[in-house]
């Protein structure tokens, strides 16, 4: 198979990275999980996606930061009891195989596809492919076919980590309407008007909100279109953090997760084909 000349394939450690430099942007991503890690575009030069520097990069455990694939469950709605299956799925800890590459006049792009993709809690055919464009602004689109007879309905997520200068100096525009607060028992809450952060933030925004945008002081940092979804998710640890083994105790000043997801099932009929997508600019 041919790669597109603006790729360049780095083995480190066991693991196969693309390093994609084209005349929009410069990306990194890891076959391992089928992670994007890093986005700079070169119209601004600034680093839109946060890699913890603790992240584990041996293959052995899903990589902390960049855009970790959920699927096909969310968290631990697997219907087992917690801790039987892998949180957030199986895609996030197995090594994806490059199907192809080529560089557009929109960027660089990737189609990547998992070892496997059925596994103890998802026991249905289907094709999950991952679209990956790096251009003037960073395109996922995940796209699971149902090839079987029978319909499934999964759940899944970019789990995406926005890197940000100082998380007290944050808001985040584009979200109303109610959530879900996983640090308080699931209760129904309203969203935040101005939304800044002051402590630990973990909640379900049933609001499918297309258009998110991030500011720092009343400049926009970053941009996030999203579809397919039927909810976001925003994840910050706050002081969780030091109980993370593979983030710094201050890590969370940094990054902020908002993460185009379906939550409440999606189902998929045989044949037919479901995309979710989100684009950072
Ligand atoms: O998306 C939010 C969340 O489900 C949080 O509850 C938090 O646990 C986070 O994901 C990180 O999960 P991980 O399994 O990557 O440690």
């Amino acid at each position: 198979m041919s790669i597109a000349p603006s790729i360049t394939i780095q083995e480190t450690s066991g693991i196969t990275f693309l390093n994609v430099d084209n005349t929009f942007a410069i990306a990194q991503i890891s076959l391992y999980g089928g992670h994007v890690l890093s986005y700079i575009p070169k119209s601004d030069n600034i680093e839109r996606l946060w890699l913890s520097p603790h992240a584990h990069m041996s293959g052995e455990k899903p990589i902390r930061g960049g855009i970790p694939i959920c699927w096909p469950w969310f968290s631990d709605d697997h219907g087992r009891e917690k801790g039987e299956l892998p949180a957030h799925g199986f895609l996030r800890s197995q090594v994806w195989q490059l199907k192809s590459s080529e560089d557009t006049d929109k960027g660089t792009v990737v189609l990547l596809t998992p070892t496997f993709s059925r596994a103890d809690g998802f026991e249905y055919d289907c094709e999950v492919i991952l679209e990956i464009i790096v251009g003037e602004s960073l395109t996922v689109n995940l796209s699971t076919r149902n090839t079987g007879i029978v319909p499934f309905t999964f759940n899944t997520a970019f789990h995406s980590y926005f890197e940000v200068p100082d998380i007290n100096h944050i808001e985040l525009r584009g979200l109303q309407g109610s959530y879900r607060d996983k640090t308080d028992s699931f209760s129904i809450k309203d969203t935040p008007e101005p939304y800044r952060f002051n402590q630990e933030t973990d909640r379900i925004h049933d609001h499918a909100a297309k258009e998110i945008s991030l500011f720092n002081k009343d400049k926009k940092l970053t941009q996030i279109h999203s579809s397919g979804h039927d909810s976001v998710v925003v994840w910050n640890p706050w002081q969780s953090a030091a109980s993370i083994s593979d983030m710094d105790a201050f890590g969370f000043k940094q990054m902020i997760c908002v993460e185009t997801a379906i939550t409440s099932g999606k189902e998929v009929l045989p044949d037919e084909c479901h995309i979710l997508t989100q684009v950072i600019s």
